[in-house]
């Protein structure tokens, strides 16, 4: 960087340099970075096993000011109990399944990555987010089926819980009935084709469709304990949320914005839909103060764990 008086000020510069270039300049201080991190978009993840269809093409460009189809990673909205973002290294990693099993496995990264992946479709979202609100994004989630993961330990006949931690002792309760029924449970590492970003939970977290990210989601997973709601208690539940938080089907208007202004004549009214766990969504209306219900059109179908955009052309 060069200062207004023209002078090269090099510690700036190196402060700037991060990871490859800080590597190159640091010599051996940057190698010893390296060997302690490995950053998340170093990280060579494999292809699928068993791969998402192509998704067809949104109604991004026809509907201006829609949610985009797929939600990109740095847009993702983020519901934490916890304000900085952790840095927990893949190298050092290990999963650990514990509690009512046959036998108490523990995996490292490496182990999980060679685990046969598929990838799935799925939306997620918040039990806190509100009616019109930012609590709810859809992306393509790369992982280990999660009861993959729990047939290796072998669960016990008593458990009825799935309790999660995270590498800092934060803990998600999850229905064990529900998360091993069929739906597409993912222990992830990818997201949208690219590593896990570490707002998200790099290197490795959990994805459920169909239940709310408190009961389900748990980012920078360590562990995965078969135990039940009688003996264990998961960080949510001490504080009397439930236990048991299905996805409720709603719509939101992306498009025009809530108290904005919009010119008489042909207004398209646009947005996006969702409802896991009972098919999908098959039709969207949309009603003008007290007029008629009336059907909107609807985006393409990204599979039933996918939200679907919709529009309706209003003349206002
Ligand atoms: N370790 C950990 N995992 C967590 C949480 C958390 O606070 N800590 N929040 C959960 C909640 S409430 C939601 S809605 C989802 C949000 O996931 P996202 O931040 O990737 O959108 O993560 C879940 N997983
Ligand atoms: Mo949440």
């Amino acid at each position: 960087r060069i200062d207004g008086d023209g002078r090269s000020r090099r510690g700036v510069l190196l402060s700037v340099g991060v990871g490859a270039a800080m590597a190159a300049v640091l010599g051996g201080t940057g190698r010893w970075l390296q060997a302690r991190r490995t950053r998340a978009e170093d990280l060579d993840l494999p292809a699928a096993a068993d791969p998402a269809p192509p998704l067809p093409r949104g109604l991004d460009d026809q509907v201006p000011g829609i949610s985009p189809w797929v939600t990109p990673n740095d847009e993702f909205y983020r519901v934490d109990t916890r304000l900085d973002t952790p840095v927990v290294d893949s190298d050092g990693w290990t999963l650990t399944i514990d509690g009512d099993v046959e036998r108490e496995v523990t995996i490292t990264f490496d182990e999980l990555l060679a685990m046969p992946m598929v990838e799935r479709d799925i939306t997620l979202t918040c039990v806190s987010n509100s009616v019109g609100g930012e609590y709810v994004g859809s992306a393509r989630w790369l992982g280990v089926p999660l009861t993959d993961l729990l047939d290796r330990a072998g669960v016990g006949a008593g458990a009825d819980q799935l309790l999660s931690t995270d590498f800092d002792g934060m803990t998600i309760s999850t229905p064990l009935a529900l998360a091993t029924d069929g739906r597409d449970a993912l222990v992830c590492v990818g997201m949208n084709g690219a590593p896990l970003p570490r707002a998200h939970g790099f290197p490795v977290r959990m994805v459920i469709p169909g239940l709310y990210g408190f009961i389900s989601a748990t980012k920078w997973l360590t562990r995965l304990t078969l135990t039940t709601y009688d003996d264990a208690e998961a960080y949510w539940t001490e504080r009397d949320w439930a236990t048991d938080a299905p996805i409720k089907i709603s719509a939101r208007i992306d498009t025009p914005r809530a108290l904005s202004t919009v010119d008489g004549g042909r207004v398209v009214v646009g947005g996006v839909a969702w409802c896991q766990g009972a098919g999908g969504v098959g039709q969207v209306d949309v009603q003008v103060d007290g007029g008629p219900w009336r059907p909107a059109t609807l985006g393409p179908d990204g599979g039933h764990d996918y939200w679907r955009q919709w529009y309706f052309a209003w003349d206002a």
